[in-house]
């Protein structure tokens, strides 16, 4: 399965020619391909090559392809209705996604959940009810951070370049600090000697320069997806939960990437002592439907007036049936297990590397949401964004899927379908173990 091939093929190439010619540039492509179909963490193409996902639709299938619960419930409500509008005339299913991600998100207080169709309108809308509930406008956010391409999730993304390279100007009243990037610490310091000293920062800009009672709320990924797999060090989360709630603050956790069993629990917030305020969800809560949720506190989700919140198409039918059986799968089968043992079954492979490679600067995540950042040379760090992109190219032509992030580009990162059958992980794992070798080599930097 994962030997050589030639993509694109010449079926895959035929498309990518109407393709070019219909689509823009600008809608990015990872690998060349075409997709026939596909299962669990198999991918074909339409030129028959077989592909082992370590991608997962870019974090959404992590219960994987075609998943037979998901495809039930899909079917038997496209036979019921597709699309009523929740504003209109109202559907059970919208209402029993909103109690369950209730009771799944961390923290027993009392919840209530807005829907919404993307990740991206579910940042939207928690920073609207922030605004709203504390009557302030000012938005903390943090530097690799990525909340969406709309405005204002544009803005709270760091990265320039593509994400808001001549597409400004940008939303006001946004403020970002730097994320405890442990491995390039933005002070120059040590976990944990550090004393995680970024979260005293974070409050010190919020005193000092932007003022207390100007903050409606700060938005956080506590893995950051985009920004290169960056791991939260345990005390940093709670730190700034505590400086949200001394200063009124609410505190969005963002999940949208890292929920969903991607960190082996439901959410990655879990693994941290920390209870969010508000949580957004998106990508594989709908396993490949368009679905986000809004969960937060009952008294934050209350205070805009009737008509404030909405859209045309917030929790359609079907995208909820669809994420109630994902949210079936993940609760009432051993898939967080499974998941977790992932993980495991990565870092064995992976950490090793550490010491063998030069241009494996780190290894780090969190359960099978695992990043591997490369640089040219361990003691100077500096990315190395040619080696990354050649690794990730080689996997592709070698039948493994896989995708890089990071604000340097230099980070290969793991979102396999959480179920993934153990000798098809291995497989990929060989794939890029090999292609990690050959980079180092210098083969990958031409
Ligand atoms: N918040 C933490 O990871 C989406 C972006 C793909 P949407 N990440 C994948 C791309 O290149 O646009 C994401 C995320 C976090 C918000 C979002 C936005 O979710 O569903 O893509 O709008």
């Amino acid at each position: 399965m994962t030997r050589e091939r030639h993509i694109p093929g010449a079926n895959s190439t035929e498309l990518l020619k109407r393709r070019e010619a219909a689509v823009p540039r600008a809608v990015f492509n990872t690998v060349p391909i075409f997709v026939a179909g596909g299962e669990g963490a198999e991918v074909i193409d339409v030129d028959g090559n077989r592909y082992i996902d370590l991608a997962g639709g870019l974090g959404v299938l992590n219960i994987g392809r075609a998943n037979p619960h998901v495809l039930d419930a899909v079917h038997a409500q496209v036979d019921r209705y597709i699309h009523e509008c929740f504003h209109v005339s109202m559907y059970e299913e919208y209402v029993e996604l909103a109690e369950a991600l209730n009771q799944i998100t961390p923290g027993d207080h009392d919840k209530k959940t807005m829907l919404a169709n993307s990740g991206a309108e579910a940042v939207e809308n928690a920073v609207k009810i922030a605004r709203y509930a504390t009557g302030r406008d000012a938005v903390v956010g943090f530097t690799n951070a990525f909340h969406g391409r709309t405005l204002l999730g544009m803005t709270l993304t760091a990265k320039e370049m593509p994400y808001k390279h001549g597409f400004g100007p940008f939303a006001p009243e946004t403020y970002r600090v730097p994320f405890a990037y442990c491995y390039r610490c933005p002070f120059g310091l040590e976990y944990p000697s550090c004393g995680v000293a970024c979260a005293e920062h974070t409050a010190d800009v919020i005193d000092s320069q932007i003022g207390k009672d100007n903050v409606a709320c700060m938005i956080v990924e506590p893995v950051q997806g985009e920004g290169g797999f960056v791991v939260a060090p345990d005390e940093y989360l709670p730190a700034l939960k505590e400086i949200c709630e001394e200063r009124d603050i609410v505190f969005i956790d963002d999940e949208i990437q890292s929920g969903m069993g991607r960190t082996g629990t439901m959410f990655a917030a879990e693994h941290y002592d920390v209870t969010p305020d508000i949580v957004t969800t998106a990508k594989s809560l709908g396993a490949g439907f368009p679905i986000s949720g809004v969960t937060g506190r009952a008294e934050l989700m209350e205070a805009p007036h009737v008509g404030g919140l909405g859209g045309t198409y917030g929790g359609n039918p079907v995208a909820c049936a669809a994420a109630l059986a994902v949210i079936g799968e993940l609760t009432e089968t051993d898939l967080l297990e499974r998941a977790r043992a992932q993980g495991r079954a990565i870092r064995d492979r992976l950490d090793p590397l550490v010491d063998e490679l030069e241009i494996v600067g780190e290894v780090r995540g969190l359960g099978p949401m695992v990043g591997i950042e490369l640089v040219t040379d361990k003691s100077t760090k500096e990315p190395h964004k040619i080696a990354t992109g050649a690794v990730a190219k080689r996997c592709h032509e070698r039948g493994v899927l896989i995708l890089k992030a990071g604000t340097y580009d230099n980070v290969i990162r793991l979102l396999a379908p959480l179920g993934i059958p153990d000798a098809e992980l291995e497989a990929g794992l060989d794939v890029l173990v090999d292609a990690l070798r050959w980079a180092q080599t210098g083969a990958g930097r031409s």
